[in-house]
């Protein structure tokens, strides 16, 4: 897939990129991939709704080398090409894969939040993919808050499933300023499965609940660029990568981050 000037600028200046029809033969591999890591999930799987609500919206993480359908995603779609171009990396590393199933009549949001802080990285050069596996509509799509990868804090993370402090005792962070009072631009794109958004990990983003009458599937896949580096942060991320063995400002490592694009000389 060709990306043009004005899409990499796009990505630059809002931090959001919509690319329509990029993944659409990779959307019965993915759902297949799902299917697997269903039944089968992986040792950070989290439900964040409790047995007491309605619903289930369910993620899992970091199962891409054990999961077919996921790996090849990785290594051999568009995706870390696409990344590699819009970030203006010269390389490209996988960070992870993340899926998430909201079921039909969820109640719960995805509240707004950035990836970064929750991550053990810190760097410019970042790309997460969001691609539908069911068709979206504004009231159930990804909401990205344009512009909010230039924001000079980071947004305190929280639990998505209790809204408590993700860290304790931090005061590195802001709170996250009210965004729905009209005040900031908003994507709330309609989508296809095999449609995706793909933004900086400093975007501030989030979802509304799943309230229809149909799944919906979506799967991530995060890359990071050039500049991009270890770095501890005040508790248990997530991903929390346990026996990483990195120290402030190395390089992540290549054993567990493949490379999986270069630019050509
Ligand atoms: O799918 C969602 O509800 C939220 C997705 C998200 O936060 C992410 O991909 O980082």
């Amino acid at each position: 897939m060709h990306i043009t000037a004005a899409e990499i600028d796009t990505y630059q200046r809002d931090g959001a990129l919509v690319l329509r029809g990029a993944f659409t033969d990779w959307v019965t591999p993915l759902r297949e991939g799902f299917e697997q890591n269903l039944a089968k999930p992986g040792p950070f799987a989290i439900e964040n709704v409790g047995s007491g609500e309605r619903g289930r919206f369910f993620e899992d993480y970091c199962n891409w080398e054990r999961i077919q359908p996921f790996a090849d995603f990785i290594r051999r779609s568009p995706a870390a090409a696409i990344a590699g171009h819009i970030m203006q990396a010269e390389a490209v590393q996988v960070f992870h894969e993340h899926i998430l199933v909201k079921e039909p009549g969820t109640a719960k949001p995805t509240p707004w939040h950035q990836d970064l802080p929750y991550y053990c990285v810190d760097g410019l050069q970042t790309a997460s993919y969001w691609i539908p596996l069911d068709p979206v509509t504004t009231a159930n799509t990804l909401r990205v808050v344009l512009g909010s990868h230039r924001w000079p804090k980071l947004v305190r993370p929280k639990r998505w499933a209790s809204n408590e402090n993700f860290y304790a005792g931090s005061d590195q962070f802001m709170e996250m300023p009210d965004v729905d009072d009209g005040s900031h631009a908003i994507l709330i794109p309609e989508l296809e499965p095999g449609d995706a958004v793909v933004f900086d990990f400093r975007t501030v983003h989030g979802a509304a609940g799943n309230t229809g009458t149909g799944r919906r599937r979506a799967f991530s896949a995060r890359f990071l660029g050039d500049d991009v580096r270890y770095l501890e942060r005040p508790g248990r991320t997530s991903p929390p990568f346990p026996g990483i063995g990195l120290a402030n400002g190395e390089r992540m490592r290549e054993d567990w981050f493949p490379v999986v694009w270069r630019r050509d000389a």
